[in-house]
């Protein structure tokens, strides 16, 4: 029996693993971890199907070479050492021919030791990782640490007197907070939710404001404006520790509560209620989710929110926002080796020139001032300097700026979950693309795609040290619970082996002292007098208040920076406004009388994890079908009835989802789920089990005239579509 945490999801819980011989028999809920969730791991269909999952039939368990062309399913088993020999020639071979930055590679959400894949990219020359950061956590925590000088945690919610909930519903997504929210309710604790729909915490709602999609930061001026017109806010606070509390002034002159309210839908009453709620019960923290980041006004709504939070006085207090600072172990930014990238190369990642805030400059600027005050940045750099993900796909398909001509995806299904699915396509056939390798679990869509499939190992399988969960303050660490080769059964490579494995055949042995993962992370624990075997498992890190008393804020000013420098610094706008989603019905009233409905995408589903666990059969029978939601009024309309499959119909393109009637937002709006492909339909082309099927990414946008103009964050909650009657997939 090893006591384990599980990386499956957000929860992070504490298990224990059944091993017999080197197998894994089953997971078990640990009594002694100290941090619970909701809904509670005794009922999570996932740690039940452990076994299933690891041992799954279609797991990828050798490396494999593609033998016919790109996509026709036809591969041959080959081994480690000539895969790796192989794919380093050609890298090699690349980097002649084209430069180093003609490499990129493609990541997902948190799966994995992300900071070695930088490492190996800073080593090899390439400024080009791409992925997710765009849009999940990289606005987050860029404009936490411009405004506030290092990303809070949100999640010590259970010491607040109110929760402000922004496009997050962390009754799916975040099951940590879920709990500390259910016991703050029971305190009494106010609830306040913003979300275009009746979500599960919305009906839990002192104040739910059903705003219109794409129009936070309207909705979020609007309610600032109310508490500095009401004097609600913390007067000494903003007096010493904000910076541009004037200029913030003339900024609200334009968002009167009649404007706001035309914007986001919401009665002036509402926004004022909502308002008068938060300032009055502090101290409040506030999340915000994904409705905020995948926005055309991603950064200008996050930059109010911590407005709001700031003139609150809700930064850096108990049951506020509380920054954690460094956790005290080697940090992940000194594992990637940033510095060691030329800034000749960095300067060449894609869209850094256009979408400035996810660049180097940036990050110089954000390091020098957190480093001044906390001694140590706390995110990996890769989450906050990342290529733009879409301009990267179409890199390769244009050949501009530069020749893109080899792609790795790890820990991530971008022709599921990348936005546009129908460009990720062009770009992974495109005969530009001269190498593309995936380290993956499954066969998925994008692994059909590959010349290389490399076997990863998962969690279970290697060991981990944790610093940055939802609850934020707590280090939790575990070996691994199972062996990653077992001979004549599997061999599968750890992300930080195959990146090891590459490097060494490049030239980078010197930049690889430690042979395997559990001698890295003896070094990271190493400050803290641990080792991974004397590590006691989770410490809780105590929370200190207001540490910027003695310290300032980690920014240019020292201050909060309700004007913001940096993004002065960068040429963009200091204060935060309201931009109209081009794609909407005030952006394009034109299109929006072909597709009248606004679609957005990816409300979070409970037992799965994105694009994963399809395959998996005991947890895909409790949700076997693409829902999407649907206003019984509209539906009535367009002569749907509940349980209709439908076609979901942007001008890029129509996936069908089964309906569900859902009464609990405006009937305007369609809510479809992201995701879905169908692991048992065939995988070589042109199904690539079923990829353009229910994949609602087919119908999302990648123009990058409809991405957030300073961030880049690309619009996945805001689209404007059309419905009809559809047969079920698969008929
Ligand atoms: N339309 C729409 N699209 C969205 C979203 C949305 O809301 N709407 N949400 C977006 C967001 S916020 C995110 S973060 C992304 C997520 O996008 P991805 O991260 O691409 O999503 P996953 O399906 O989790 O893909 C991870 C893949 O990596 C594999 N994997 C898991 N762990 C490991 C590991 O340790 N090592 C390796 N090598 N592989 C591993 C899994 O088998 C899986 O296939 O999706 C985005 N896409
Ligand atoms: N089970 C499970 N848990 C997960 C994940 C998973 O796939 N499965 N994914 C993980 C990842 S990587 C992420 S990023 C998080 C995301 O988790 P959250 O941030 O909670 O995001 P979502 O559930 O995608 O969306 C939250 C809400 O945004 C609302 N919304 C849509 N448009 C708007 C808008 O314009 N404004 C506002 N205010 N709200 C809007 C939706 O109705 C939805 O209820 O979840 C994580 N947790
Ligand atoms: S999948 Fe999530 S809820 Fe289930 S055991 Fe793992 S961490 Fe906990
Ligand atoms: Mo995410």
């Amino acid at each position: 029996m090893k006591p384990t945490v599980c990386f499956w999801c957000k929860a992070e819980c504490g298990l224990l693993a059944h091993v017999k011989d080197g197998l894994l028999l089953e997971l078990e809920e640990d009594p002694e971890w100290p941090i619970e969730c909701y809904p509670p791991t005794a009922g999570c269909v996932r740690r039940k199907a452990a076994a299933e999952y690891l041992y799954h039939p279609g797991r990828v368990n050798y490396p494999l070479k593609r033998v016919g062309e790109r996509g026709e399913g036809k591969w041959q088993r080959i081994e480690w050492s000539d895969a790796l020999d192989e794919i380093a020639g050609k890298l090699d071979e690349l980097r002649d021919l084209y430069g180093a930055e003609t490499l990129g590679a493609s990541g997902g959400t948190a799966r994995t030791h992300d900071e070695y894949r930088a490492r190996f990219f800073n080593l090899f020359g390439s400024p080009n990782l791409l992925g997710q950061e765009r849009i999940c956590f990289g606005p987050r925590s860029v404009m936490a640490d411009a405004i506030v000088g290092m990303f809070p945690n949100y999640a010590l919610s259970k010491d607040s007197n109110c929760l402000l909930l922004l496009g997050a519903e962390p009754m799916t997504a975040r099951p940590m907070v879920a709990k500390a929210i259910l016991e703050a309710k029971k305190r009494g604790a106010k609830l306040i939710v913003v979300d275009p729909a009746r979500t599960r915490s919305a009906s839990m709602a002192d104040v739910w404001l059903p705003v219109r999609p794409g129009t936070d930061s309207a909705l979020l001026l609007g309610m600032i404006r109310v508490v500095v017109d009401e004097e609600l806010y913390d007067k000494d606070f903003v007096d010493q520790w904000c910076y541009g509390f004037d200029d913030l002034l003339e900024r609200l002159k334009e968002y009167p509560l009649s404007r706001v309210s035309e914007i986001t839908g919401l009665s002036p009453e509402l926004i004022q209620e909502a308002a008068r709620l938060y300032a009055n019960n502090g101290p409040a923290c506030a999340m915000a989710g994904e409705g905020l980041e995948h926005s055309y006004s991603s950064t200008q709504a996050i930059h109010a929110r911590w407005i709001l939070s700031a003139i609150c006085g809700n930064i850096d207090v108990k049951g506020g926002e509380i920054q954690m600072g460094p956790p005290g172990i080697v940090p992940t930014r000194d594992m990637e080796l940033w510095d060691r990238l030329p800034e000749s190369q960095w300067k060449k990642m894609i869209g850094a020139d256009r979408f400035r805030l996810s660049s180097y400059d940036t990050q110089i600027m954000l390091m020098r001032n957190i480093t001044r005050v906390w001694g140590a940045p706390v995110n990996e750099m890769f989450h906050q300097c990342q290529s733009h993900t879409p301009s990267a796909y179409r890199t390769i398909i244009t050949g501009e700026p530069y020749p893109l001509t080899a792609l790795f995806t790890s820990h991530s299904n971008p022709m599921v979950t990348e936005i546009a699915t129908k460009s990720v396509y062009e770009a992974l056939k495109s005969p530009n693309l001269q190498l593309y390798v995936v380290n993956e679990f499954f066969m998925t869509p994008s692994a059909e795609l590959a010349d290389y499939v490399l076997p990863a190992a998962t969690w279970l399988e290697r060991p981990d040290v944790w610093s940055f969960s939802d609850y934020g303050s707590y280090i939790w660490a575990r070996e691994a619970a199972v062996p990653h080769i077992v001979p004549g059964r599997y061999e599968h490579l750890r992300d930080y082996g195959i990146w090891r494995e590459l490097g060494i055949r490049l030239g980078q042995e010197a930049d690889w002292p430690w042979e395997t993962l559990e001698e890295v992370l003896d070094y990271r624990l190493a400050p803290l007098g641990y080792t991974l075997k004397t590590f006691p498992r989770v410490i809780l890190r105590p929370v200190v208040e207001k540490k910027y008393e003695k310290q300032g804020f980690g920014t240019t000013t020292g201050k909060v920076e309700l004007r913001s420098t940096v993004l002065e610094a960068l040429g963009y706008d200091p204060l935060p406004k309201y931009l109209v989603p081009p794609e909407s019905p005030q952006g394009d009233p034109e299109l929006a009388k072909e597709y009248p409905y606004t679609l957005i995408t990816g409300r979070r589903i409970l037992y799965y994890y994105h694009a994963e666990w399809r395959q998996v059969e005991s947890v895909r029978k409790h949700y076997p079908d693409p829902i999407v939601r649907v206003h019984p009024e509209t539906a009535r309309a367009e002569g749907i009835a509940d349980g209709d499959w439908i076609w979901i119909e942007t001008k890029r393109g129509r996936v069908r989802q089964k309906v569900q009637f859902f009464d609990k937002m405006d009937p305007q709006i369609i809510s479809a789920e992201h995701g879905w492909w169908y692991p048992e339909m065939p995988g070589p082309e042109p199904s690539l089990h079923g990829a353009f099927e229910s994949n609602i990414n087919v119908c999302t946008s990648d123009d990058p005239d409809h991405c957030n103009p300073e961030m880049g964050s690309y619009p996945l909650r805001t689209a404007l579509c059309r419905i009809s009657k559809a047969e079920p997939v698969g008929v």
